[in-house]
């Protein structure tokens, strides 16, 4: 079995099984002939194995250009069946990498329907290339009807506010020059989509001149920001100097060395540390020094933190959200270490709130904490060790997400696994993440949907890493994205879906709650509008019509861990299963009562 942390080091490998897929016939084309041919020379350049795409006109000549240009590899297509699915793989993969790949959607439509996962991915911070395509720009040239309902004068405006970057370039030097620095731009910190829109007539057109040859790798310097020496001293005194430190472990590479150093940082500090699971595992649950993962945060759900003076957060995702719950307590120093700020714009609200800091260092978390580890050397004071957290050994009543947790354990036992989606209602304490690939973080964006593609594309740069992708989604969310499954099963993507039927939005059905408690009227009525009933859904067999192995529905929790244990060894066998669990409609009482108290 590989070491896990190959994952992220493969990054830039095709499959065996995947690139052995779809041929084409060979069409001899070796010199690009086209305007689409530069285009594909310069994605190749990229060294970028796969583009996720749903087929449209607008990019046909780049779509022959693949095919037939580069014979389809490097990059090779992973057809989707939806725009959304193809960008939330790509924000899976980015996910597990760190890296962007690349994805196209025809036209305005077919953006449109990717808009959502790039909204995610925006707020997730993870870097993708959307090609686009639209026109002919030249009016003249446009076939009648649907070259002109499929043109936009500035397609990019429809998702310009939550990408990084966008342009429409309009000659082939330009459009080479275009991916470069949108891959560029893209994959450095802080991450986040670009879009690179191509005018179809640029695409479809003859070269005449061949461009010169160029060495990409320095139109693509990486990019390292690491804090200045002299604020790594006063961060380090000001936490030696503390009473009780308390690390805000937020946004965070899959690096295993990163982990390393903030586990060492913790430990020398006698820091303790949160951690939320809107992001990838950031520290390791079980660990002494982990105080929890609390969906609002203060001394009270953190107990014995009451004496906490130093706050160091590391690119927490709501800073001024956290200090808030914390309580005024002015005498609270706040260190904030964090890129984010140079990705805010005026249209996301995405930065939340502005938080009070006393010092700011605008830097990558991931190169600082090893400068602090360093600077506070052994010297350390000693701290009393706090005991671990144990998960409750309490039997859950009725059937709940917790039995799912509790069967996984059983099931999985020491098998390295990673979770690429986790339910609306999951406390972090059911199972330990100890290692950073264990959990790769929410849909970013709360976009409800994403779920599955996201988990398709973890699990495709998971594969051969020896760890199982586990994708537990509420039934919400799959039945909106649900046609990734499709994509993983045709690409020998080995992935296991756990469904946390409760045949309802059930988040909304709170929301209802709340309302009517707020309001005095019948809190009995909140299912309505919300249950997914009469019929229920049969969620196994949507997995099995994509070509899945489906299992269920598993009606009591008695019978969940065999069902899992046959799902299992479908997966191992390098299949996708769907595994049907009708949980009760219902939240964790941690969940309900941070959603339906005053102020939520
Ligand atoms: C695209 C989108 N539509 C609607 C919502 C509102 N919303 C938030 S959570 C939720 C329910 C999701 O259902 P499910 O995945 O079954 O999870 P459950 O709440 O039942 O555990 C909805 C509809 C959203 N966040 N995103
Ligand atoms: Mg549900």
């Amino acid at each position: 079995m590989n070491p896990p942390q190959s994952a992220t080091a493969r990054a830039n490998e095709a499959d065996p099984a995947v690139s052995g897929l779809e041929r084409p016939t060979p069409a001899g084309a070796n010199a690009p002939g086209f305007g689409s041919d530069v285009i594909a020379d310069a994605l190749r350049s990229l060294d970028v194995p796969y583009i996720a795409l749903t087929p449209g006109a607008s990019y046909r000549g780049l779509h022959d250009s693949i095919v037939n240009y580069l014979g389809n590899s490097r990059p090779q297509m992973l057809l989707c069946l939806h725009e959304e699915a193809a960008v939330a793989i790509a924000q899976g993969y980015a996910k597990v990498t760190g890296k962007a790949l690349v994805t196209a959607v025809h036209s305005n439509v077919g953006l449109l329907h990717a808009s959502m996962a790039i909204f995610n991915a925006w707020c997730d911070r993870m870097p993708i290339v959307v090609l686009g395509a639209t026109g002919p720009v030249d009016a003249a040239k446009r076939r009648p009807w649907i070259d002109w309902i499929h043109t936009a004068r500035d397609q990019g405006a429809l998702i310009r506010e939550y990408t990084k970057w966008d342009d429409q370039p309009a000659s082939p030097a330009a459009a080479r020059e275009a991916i470069l620095r949108g891959t560029w731009i893209a994959n450095t910190v802080p991450q986040g989509p670009v879009y690179i829109n191509f005018d179809a007539e640029l695409q479809e057109s003859k070269v005449n001149e061949q461009l010169p040859p160029i060495d990409v790798a320095r139109y693509m310097p990486p990019i390292a920001t690491a804090a200045p020496a002299e604020q790594i001293k006063q961060a380090a005194a000001m936490l030696k100097g503390a009473k009780q430190v308390l690390i805000l472990a937020g946004r965070g590479s899959r690096s295993e060395e990163a982990w390393n150093a903030r586990v060492a940082l913790a430990e020398a500090l006698g820091a303790r540390v949160v951690s939320d699971l809107k992001i990838g595992a950031s520290f390791p649950t079980d660990h002494p020094n982990y105080a929890g993962a609390p969906r609002g945060l203060s001394p009270q759900s953190l107990e014995g933190l009451a004496n906490v003076d130093v706050v160091l957060s590391l690119d927490w995702v709501d800073l001024a959200g956290a200090l808030r719950h914390w309580g005024p307590s002015p005498s609270v120093k706040v260190i904030q270490v964090s890129l984010d700020h140079r990705i805010h714009n005026g249209w996301s609200m995405d930065h939340q709130a502005l938080p009070a800091v006393d010092l700011f260092l605008s830097a990558d978390p991931d190169l600082v904490v090893p400068e602090l580890v360093k600077e506070i050397g052994k010297g350390g004071k000693p701290h009393a060790v706090p005991a671990a957290r144990k998960a409750s050994d309490k039997e859950p009543t009725g059937f709940t997400n917790e039995h799912i947790a509790r069967a996984l354990r059983k099931v999985l036992g020491d098998r390295p696994v990673s979770y690429t989606s986790l339910p609306l209602s999951w406390d972090e304490s059911w199972i330990p993440f100890r290692h950073p690939l264990d959990y790769v973080g929410s849909n970013g964006g709360g976009g409800v949907g994403g779920g599955p593609g996201i988990s398709v594309g973890a699990a495709l740069a998971l594969k051969g890493s020896g760890r199982m992708p586990i994708a537990i989604c509420g039934d919400g969310d799959f039945l909106m994205g649900v046609t990734a499954v499709w994509t993983a099963v045709h690409y020998k993507i080995p992935l296991l879906f756990i469904l946390a039927n409760n045949r309802s939005f059930y988040n909304d059905e709170l929301h209802q709650e709340r309302m009517a408690r707020a309001r005095n009227r019948p809190i009995e009525n909140k299912w309505i509008g919300q249950r997914m009933s009469e019929p229920e859904v049969d969620l196994a067999a949507m997995g099995r019509a994509q070509g899945a192995v489906g299992f269920g529905p598993v009606t009591k929790p008695e019978d969940l861990a065999a069902v899992l244990q046959k799902a299992v060894a479908e997966v191992e066998a390098g299949k996708v299963a769907v595994v049907d669990v009708r949980v009760e409609p219902g939240y964790t009482a941690v969940m309900t009562a941070a959603m339906t108290r005053a102020g939520s």
